[in-house]
């Protein structure tokens, strides 16, 4: 039984959902006694922020709670449980998350409402939690949102970064980098849990000793000590299922540490050692998959590893005291790429050093407890560490790291491949050279039960092309869990327009089932809902046509076509593709400005690591290629470029539910999966991209016809790549050569002319290395066609319900099962209330 379909009352911001009155009272009560008595402040004169910090307390009291039954549960049942190391966790706000997931929005929109208030104005006072780059980090904040929801036992282990990613200012169309610094008032979902406290050795040196029976042992000597403190941050599942933890560790000095200095007089000695104690967890390094290589990096990595890996010690021997027979039986460790890798040899020396476990005996453990995903196969991000640092930092774990590989290469690789020297010097941990390096990923591989990438196309790869020879030897090892995202907060929280149609269409449970949404499909050529579901995309066009008025003041008309590009800046994601698209398309108005196109809105959102000079001049060439075309009155507002500064969560949270177009356009082989293409479509926009990563699903799920697909596949870039030569390109498209010799002029930089050539000498002069200028033929025609197809309303509506209605497989929810149930042989544990 399916509602009328025209209810136009709905909009991006307001639902029609009837509230219980008397629910609605109670939150009033609840938010003024704790605007009085938490926050100290009274209706009359309290703050937005006080309002926002009252609403938090109310959904505290139903948190806390729930996460206390969740706990006992689990150590009740003894359950086995999956602890996710991962330096980022990019959880953006937590507010409207957690009230939908508590099935609390209605009823909290409604009490503030009473109070005068927009419930929308109130959460955006909350600062994000941005505490990780790009993909990789906000997958992790998607997966703890499932596993709450399906009521996995879990912990998230990360860090306490005092400093998020940075705060992107555009001065003058180019990025500067500015501190974020998202506690400064405090954050009140979080609990500091002093009775956890971890102590982490750090430096020092090895001191080898025998014992009465002649056998030798390594003691380790430290030179410092860390103190860790962890906060915790409660995730809760959808309808209060379970509540999760997500424990961030924050680096402090020790007393430990400068009682001496401080008895020697060294008062101010003693308060320098403090503060480089407390630089470990001060700020997140800002590259999106390169390694940063830095001495910090790697303490930070070591720091919260081993408080985390502590901390799971510590619980698993409050059941099971020092016999740990149990602990791979109970404990499964993913590591979240490489940077959590120095967790191997920790938990090996815990085992051999602490617990006085022999190596085998650590071994057999350890192997079986972790699991890695690679999420990336660009060289510059696999991480190598050079073994001097080691030798400083980590002197007893460099030591443990030879003797696996040590046993690796004269145990497996010697007896598969007897006296072969080139086979192992490539599988070795160790990189032999001038600075000799230890390769995290190899460690990884050689202790892992279970390699998994993040999409079909992405783990194959993986197998064949980054691992080949650990593939041989352990063809089982290797395996995919495509990523998902989780459907709470990218359609249920974002898109409450949308939210209802499925309420509609499909009952109420599609957020926990996602594949329920197909049967929107059934509906994709009726008129009504057409118009429905357009309405819904209208809507929020509107909405964020505002927001890109109020953070860049250029109007734009919702009734054009909305094309993003929303992501980390990066040469393989190729926004200057986008770039050279957008200029030859404005180039072409200028010839012919009666020309009918459809009108555009280029709509882009990303941060540049602030090293990264490239990146920064494609940010600079946008806005200036913008700034030009925005105020070409000739071209009679056709065309309009926007660059959205500061990207992140909560501002894709506004984008994503008002594109037409979605952007995936990475040279084929390059984009591990891409997390944001699903979000686009499950909102219905139309995928502009490539067969890369999980793109190639997403039109397997929503049919090419429905997406506009061009470029070279991964097969032809691997077989153009040797002999790709940008020159031929540009000498044989007259197009593409005059928007690439415009970048040299100063049409777009009055008075600075070069001020983009840096672009032009990369894609010439530097070999174009992600064959930009082979693809930009293939993608004009692409835009033509997506053009043709905007013209026809009906046909674009269904195209746009088709994808939005079969992204069923790309929930989080379905990752997280695949996860548990062919790696980490986890099950779910319900929790009574
Ligand atoms: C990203 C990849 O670039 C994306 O393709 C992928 O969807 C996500 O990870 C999640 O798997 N990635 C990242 O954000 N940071 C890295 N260091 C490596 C990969």
């Amino acid at each position: 039984p399916v509602k009328a379909a025209a209810k136009t009352s709905t909009s991006a911001t307001q639902t029609t959902a009837t509230v219980d009155k008397a629910q609605v009272k109670a939150f009033k009560e609840q938010v003024e006694k704790h605007l009085r008595t938490t926050i100290g402040t009274s209706p009359v004169k309290a703050s937005k922020l006080a309002w926002w910090q009252a609403v938090v307390a109310t959904v505290n009291e139903d948190i806390f709670g729930r996460l206390t039954d969740t706990q006992q549960t689990h150590a009740k049942n003894d359950t086995r449980a999956v602890h996710y190391l991962s330096a980022e966790f990019l959880m953006g706000r937590l507010t409207i998350n957690n009230l939908t997931n508590l099935e609390k929005f209605d009823v909290a929109r409604e009490a503030l409402k009473e109070f005068g208030l927009d419930i929308n104005e109130i959460c955006e006072e909350e600062p994000d939690m941005a505490l990780g780059n790009g993909g990789l980090g906000r997958l992790a904040a998607c997966f703890m949102d499932s596993l709450a929801t399906c009521n996995y036992p879990c912990v998230g282990y990360g860090i306490h970064y005092e400093n998020g990613l940075f705060r992107q200012e555009i001065r003058a169309g180019k990025q500067v980098e500015r501190p974020d610094s998202w506690r400064e008032y405090g954050c009140p979902w979080e609990a500091c849990r002093p009775e956890s406290v971890q102590n982490i050795p750090l430096g020092g040196y090895v001191e080898k000793q025998t014992a009465p029976d002649g056998s030798q042992c390594s003691v380790w000597h430290p030179s410092s000590m860390i103190k860790g403190v962890p906060w915790d941050i409660p995730v809760v599942g959808y309808r209060g299922s379970s509540v999760a933890i997500l424990r961030l560790w924050e680096s402090r000095s020790t007393e430990q540490f400068n009682w001496d200095v401080f008895n020697a007089g060294g008062y101010v000695d003693a308060q320098a050692e403090k503060s480089l104690a407390e630089t470990i967890s001060k700020v997140l390094y800002p590259n999106d998959s390169t390694e940063a290589g830095k001495e910090l990096r790697l303490t930070q990595q070591y720091f919260f590893c081993a408080c985390s890996l502590r901390d799971i010690l510590r619980r698993y021997k409050r059941s099971h005291h020092n016999d740990f027979s149990e602990f791979a039986a109970k404990i499964a460790i993913q590591l979240n790429d490489t940077h959590p890798t120095i967790a191997i040899p920790e938990l090996m020396r815990l085992l051999i050093d602490e617990e006085g476990l022999s190596y085998d005996q650590a071994w057999d453990i350890t192997s079986k407890t972790f699991n890695y995903t690679n999420h990336t196969l660009l060289p510059e991000a696999l991480e190598k560490w050079p073994v001097y640092i080691f030798e400083k930092l980590l002197p007893r774990h460099l030591e443990l790291i030879y003797e696996i590989n040590f046993r690796f290469l004269n145990g497996p690789v010697e007896a598969k491949w007897p006296g072969n020297n080139e086979i192992k010097s490539r599988l070795s941990i160790i990189e032999e050279g001038e600075v000799r390096k230890v390769r995290m990923a190899n460690l990884c591989v050689i202790t892992s039960e279970h390699v998994n990438g993040v999409a079909k196309i992405h783990s194959k790869l993986v197998k064949e092309n980054l691992f080949p020879d650990y593939a041989q030897l352990w063809p089982n090892k290797f395996c995919n869990v495509t990523n998902g995202v989780t459907p709470r907060r990218w359609i249920l929280s974002c898109n409450r327009g949308l939210a209802e149609l499925y309420n509609d269409v499909a009952g109420k449970d599609w957020p926990l089932d996602l594949d329920k949404c197909e049967v929107l499909k059934k509906y994709a050529d009726k008129k009504e809902y057409q118009d429905r579901f357009m309405k819904i995309k209208h809507d929020n066009k509107v909405a964020l046509a505002k927001t890109i008025k109020e953070l860049t003041g250029v109007e734009v008309d919702p009734n054009a076509m909305f094309d993003v590009q929303v992501k980390r800046l990066h040469e393989y994601k190729r926004q200057h593709l986008n770039l050279l698209y957008i200029m030859s398309l404005y180039k072409s108005l200028l010839e012919d400005p009666d020309q009918d196109i459809v009108p555009q809105v280029f709509i882009f959102g990303a941060k540049a690591a602030p090293a990264y000079t490239l990146a920064k001049d494609i940010i600079f060439a946008i806005n200036a290629v913008g700034e030009k075309i925005n105020n070409d009155l000739r071209i009679k507002g056709k065309l309009k470029v926007v660059f959205l500064p500061n990207y992140r969560v909560s501002l894709a949270e506004k984008i994503i539910p008002a594109a037409d177009i979605s952007e995936q356009i990475s040279t084929a082989g390059y984009e591990a999966s891409g997390t944001s293409n699903m979000k686009f479509s499950m909102n219905g926009a139309l995928t502009l991209g490539t067969m890369d990563g999980a793109n190639i699903e997403i039109v397997e799920q929503a049919g090419i016809e429905n997406n506009f697909i061009f470029g070279l596949s991964v097969d032809e870039v691997l077989e153009l790549k040797p002999r790709y030569n940008p020159w031929d390109y540009y000498n044989a498209d007259h197009d593409l050569k005059a928007v690439v010799d415009w970048l040299d002029s100063d049409f777009f930089t009055p008075g600075q002319p070069g001020a983009l050539s840096s672009i032009k000498t990369s894609l010439l002069n530097n070999g174009d290395p992600f064959l930009v200028l082979a693809d930009f033929a293939s993608y004009k025609e692409a835009h033509q066609r997506a053009q043709k197809l905007f013209k026809d309303k009906a046909k674009w509506a269904r195209a746009a319900m088709i994808n939005s209605a079969t992204m069923g497989i790309f929930s989080s929810d379905r990752s997280i099962r695949d996860y548990a149930e062919n790696i980490w042989t986890l099950r779910s544990q319900i929790v009574k209330k």
